[in-house]
């Protein structure tokens, strides 16, 4: 309860692997209030600008309310049968393996464990593969590796007790903001150090004492080089390597690997192993960066490598740690949702661990060896080898590496099932029988995120239409396949008990996940569970793993690796000159089908773009605000060119958030090549080789509206206003009937239309009202810039143009672009509050505007924007 005496619920944020705890209080009509749980240990009251947020993405508006078979509403029972049959009839003709479920690091433990069941212990193949594998999957063969087991050794506390923090391919920032306003807060209290290894320059880099802009995919040889550096100067832990085997193997590689690969200076990489090695207290976290690779599994062995030779691992303020991205990444590897895992750790190639799951889950087949990984999932689904797809709760026409060959395998694929919350998705548009889904706050369950704590998300809003719970969608086909019993749980909470007694069987078995203790949880406790780091056993409790060993391999030692740099695998070409990078924005998620529902997280960054060192743009002829055209043999994009120094010469970087739903050209992964680790099979997401141009238009268009357009531009991206819509658009072809063009942009035949055109300066302005009120605008331009700044002068100065433009009108200062989303607080405004104000920290800051004293996540933009004072070491 709080002060305004209506009960609030505690449950967990559905973005990122920090799994803040929040507190949601409804309004009793459909709306959500949020807030930092203060009690919750991951966040302790923080939340960064998604999670804040989440109360505006809860309504109603897009989602898919019943099921749909060919497009048609169809009831229920007709649609699961449907699937069932198709799934039993493919299985009888062509076996179980020509059928595959293709799942998500965002489902709760109990979804993801009823599909894993499904799928392995039932239809008896290993075809099930998640997002977890363009995600997480690179790590998980580290950790098998080195330590026998896919084991998370440290905790967040760490990042609080560490002297030296390495952030190695992490925008810590914007992808795990709360959790670098914890590290700052243990920066600005006992000093510790912060370096960020990054071929660009992010808003991470503004809290850091040293960056290091290393060579696209060099991140083997660096730490190679650390570990020879680390042995010349006598610093290995002779002691700890009694735990430890393959130390002179891996010593032997990695004082053989090219140092020159790193592309950094003598002095950069010396200033690195300098710190690295003098302080004894240092945790090196690392993230897509790494795992996103052709060499992702050996960068993280060559992390390994140094923390065991020097025994920094298991202790206090000590340690590697995978900072997960998805909410639920952990869950997903503790119930064995990857197809080379089996579940609760145990692996799928070990006979008795299989016949231990067989027997607990009394299955009826179970696969002996691993199932498709997802590349080779779609493209055994463009081959047509798998006759049925079921994909939960994850977007991959988007966000699979070839894109566009994706989306027509799905296409074409005899039957695919799409269970999400939207019908508005790439994915869900190719659906023979789309389910709809409950969305978080409608559902409950449990995730676990990166520093093992699991915790619950609870149901406070009702299921709208007929939406189900993940888990009972996949029951009642597991049901209908004949498996009546195994499928027949009555609640979530008898998902998780059984999913923690298997664990016991695991713990048995000498596994490192073990949550026996929560196995005979009544429904009360489950309900009221609170966060709980595993393992929960009679043994062992939430702390840290091997501090004295204790390693999973048969014989308790960890493994040193022997690992050499590898460069991307495409390398660039005259044809193809620079390397595409490719990551996040701080405000959106992923394929943005929740965060783009919000004004305010739409107005950070609200149109695609690609990022180019001014030098290349030079030699492109490519001003700022120009379209660029970036082109490989996978695919093709078109991109806002933003000139920055934060890229290296010869790198590109672009967001991966639009779609076709949103900016059908920037769908990035359409020119991402689908080359894999060799050992995760996770793809290289970050080092595409691609040519770039200007993209020459005929015509630049900004348009409002308080309705959803239906662009058809070439180009065109659109996102969410306070009051409306709002796009930006660009043509080849010269338009001369403007009003029919905008007419059918806005869908509106009859509204009266206000026209200036100049043919021959190429600009026209329209204005749509109906009985006075302003319905839509647009504004067209031969130039790119003009067409914002031509725009706003000439808006009417009305408070309601204001609005739906989300901008000022004309003799009010323009609050420029969102800088602060939690106070909506704009750019503009804030260089003005530095200047009128002399400000001079963040703090400032925050005391003249409240920009940056919610979240905590604006403050790296914030800080960039104070008069140089910064103690940042950069790569100059
Ligand atoms: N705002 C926001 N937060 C998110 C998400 C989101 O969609 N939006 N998604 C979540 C998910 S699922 C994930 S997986 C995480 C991802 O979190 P991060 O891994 O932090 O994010 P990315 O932007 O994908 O990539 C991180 C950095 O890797 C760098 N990089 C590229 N190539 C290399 C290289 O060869 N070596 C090194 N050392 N670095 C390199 C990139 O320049 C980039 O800055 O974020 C989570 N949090
Ligand atoms: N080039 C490039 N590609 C990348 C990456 C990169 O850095 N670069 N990152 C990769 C990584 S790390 C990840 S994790 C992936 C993420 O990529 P995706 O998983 O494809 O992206 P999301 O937008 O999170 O997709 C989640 C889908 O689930 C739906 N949904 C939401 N709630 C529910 C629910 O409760 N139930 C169901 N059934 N559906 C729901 C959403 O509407 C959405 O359609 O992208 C990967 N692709
Ligand atoms: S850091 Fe932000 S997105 Fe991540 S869990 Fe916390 S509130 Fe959610
Ligand atoms: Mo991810």
């Amino acid at each position: 309860m709080d002060g305004s005496g209506l009960p609030e619920t505690r449950s967990t944020c559905p973005y990122c692997g920090v799994g803040c705890g929040v507190l949601l209080r409804p309004d009793g009509q459909g709306g959500l209030a949020v807030r930092g749980d203060p009690d919750h240990p991951a966040n302790q009251g923080r939340l960064c600008s998604k999670g804040t947020a989440l109360g505006q993405t809860v309504g109603l508006e897009q989602r898919l309310l019943h099921p749909q078979i060919n497009g048609q509403r169809a009831p229920w029972d007709t649609a699961l049968d449907l699937v069932a049959d198709k799934f039993k009839s493919a299985i009888a003709t062509h076996g179980p393996d020509s059928v595959a479920f293709y799942v998500s690091g965002q489902l709760l433990t109990e979804d993801y464990y009823v599909a894993n069941k499904l799928m392995k212990g039932f239809i008896g193949s290993a075809n099930i593969d998640t997002n977890s594998r363009l995600c997480m999957a690179s790590t998980v063969v580290g950790h098998k590796r080195a330590f026998g087991a896919d084991t998370v050794p440290g905790t967040y506390e760490d990042l609080d007790t560490a002297d030296l923090v390495v952030l190695v391919g992490s925008n810590l920032a914007w992808c795990h903001p709360v959790l670098h306003q914890r590290l700052l807060a243990a920066k600005a209290k006992r000093g510790t150090r912060i370096i960020v290894v990054d071929p660009r320059r992010t808003a991470t880099c503004e809290g850091a004492d040293l960056h290091l802009p290393l060579a696209a995919g060099s991140d083997v040889a660096l730490f190679n080089h650390l570990l020879a550096q680390i042995a010349q100067e006598g610093r290995i832990d002779a002691d700890y390597l009694r735990h430890v085997e393959g130390f002179s193997a891996a010593l032997a590689t990695a004082q053989a690997d090219d140092v020159a690969a790193i592309g950094l200076s003598r002095e950069q990489i010396e200033a690195f192993c300098r710190l690295w090695i003098d302080t004894p207290k240092v945790v090196t976290v690392f993230s897509q960066g790494v795992n996103q690779s052709t060499s992702g599994s050996d960068k993280v062995n060559a992390i390994l490598n140094c923390h065991l030779a020097t025994g920094r691992i298991g202790t206090k303020g000590c340690g590697p740690f995978s900072v997960t991205g998805q909410p639920n990444a952990m869950g997903g590897r503790e119930v064995g949702g990857l197809a080379n895992t089996l579940a609760s750790h145990l692996e799928i190639e070990n006979a008795d661990h299989r016949a231990a799951v067989q027997d607990f889950w009394d299955a009826p087949a179970m696969p002996e060896k691993a199932g498709l990984k997802a590349v080779e999932l779609f493209q055994a689904v463009a081959d047509q080898q798998i006759k049925a797809l079921w994909i939960i709760h994850t977007n991959p026409a988007v966000s699979m590496p070839d894109a566009d060959a994706v989306r027509d395998a799905i296409a074409q694929c005899d039957f695919t099932v799409v269970s999400d919350i939207t019908a508005r998705t790439d994915t869900a548009q190719l659906a023979d029988v789309l389910l709809p889904a409950t969305a978080w706050a409608e559902k409950s369950g449990t995730v676990t995120n990166s520093d093992r704590t699991i915790s619950r998300q609870r149901a406070v809003l009702a299921a709208p239409g007929e939406a189900r719970p993940d888990w009972q969608i996949l029951c009642a086909v597991g049901q209908r396949m004949g498996w009546e019993q195994a499928f027949a749980y009555p609640s979530p909470a008898e998902i998780f008990k059984e999913h923690a007694a298997l664990s016991g069987v695991a713990g048995a078995l000498g596994r490192d996940f073990d949550i026996s203790g929560l196995h005979e949880l009544t429904d009360d406790a489950y309900d009221a569970l609170p966060p709980t780091r595993w393992p929960v056993s009679k043994s062992k409790t939430g702390g840290r793993f091997f501090k004295d060993g204790g390693f999973f391999h048969p014989d308790g030692k960890a493994r040193m690796l022997p690992v050499t740099a590898r460069a991307p695998a495409a390398a660039v070409t005259a044809e193809h000159p620079f390397v595409l990078n490719t990551g996040r924005n701080r405000d959106q998620w992923h394929t943005m089908t929740r965060t783009a529902l919000s004004p305010r997280l739409s107005a950070h960054l609200a149109e695609p773009y690609v990022d180019i060192h001014p030098q290349d743009a030079k030699h492109l002829g490519v001003s700022a605000a120009d379209l660029v055209a970036l082109d490989n043999a996978t695919g093709r994009a078109i991109l806002r060119a933003r000139l920055t120094e934060a890229q290296q010469p010869g790198t590109l970087f672009a967001p991966i958030h639009w779609t076709g739903q949103t900016a059908p050209t920037a769908r990035i992964d359409a020119l991402v090549p689908a080359a894999t680790d060799p050992f995760s099979g996770q793809p290289e997401s970050k080092a595409a080789p691609v040519s770039a141009k200007r993209f020459t238009a005929a015509w630049y268009g900004f348009a409002i509206s308080q309705t959803e357009m239906t662009p058809k531009a070439a180009y065109w991206a659109q996102v969410r206003t306070d009051a409306g819509w709002r796009s930006e658009l660009a043509g080849r072809t010269p338009v001369t009937d403007w009003e029919g063009e905008a007419r059918l942009l806005f869908g509106l035949e009859d509204a009266e239309l206000q026209m200036l055109q100049d043919v021959s300066k190429g600009t026209a302005r329209l204005a749509f009202s109906e009985n006075g009120v302003l319905k839509a605008a647009l504004f067209i331009s031969p130039h790119p810039v003009a067409v914002m700044r031509d725009y706003l002068a000439t808006l009417p100065g009305s408070e309601a143009t204001a609005t739906l433009t989300g901008r000022a009108p004309v003799g009010r200062v323009d609050p420029g672009p969102t800088i602060c989303a939690c106070f909506g607080v704009g750019l503009n405004t804030i260089a003005t509050a530095i200047e009128n104000g002399n400000l001079l920290t963040v703090e400032a800051i925050g005391e003249a505007l409240q920009a940056g004293t919610n979240c905590g996540a604006c403050r790296p933009e914030l800080t960039a924007l104070l008069p140089q004072t910064s103690n940042l070491q950069a790569a100059e």
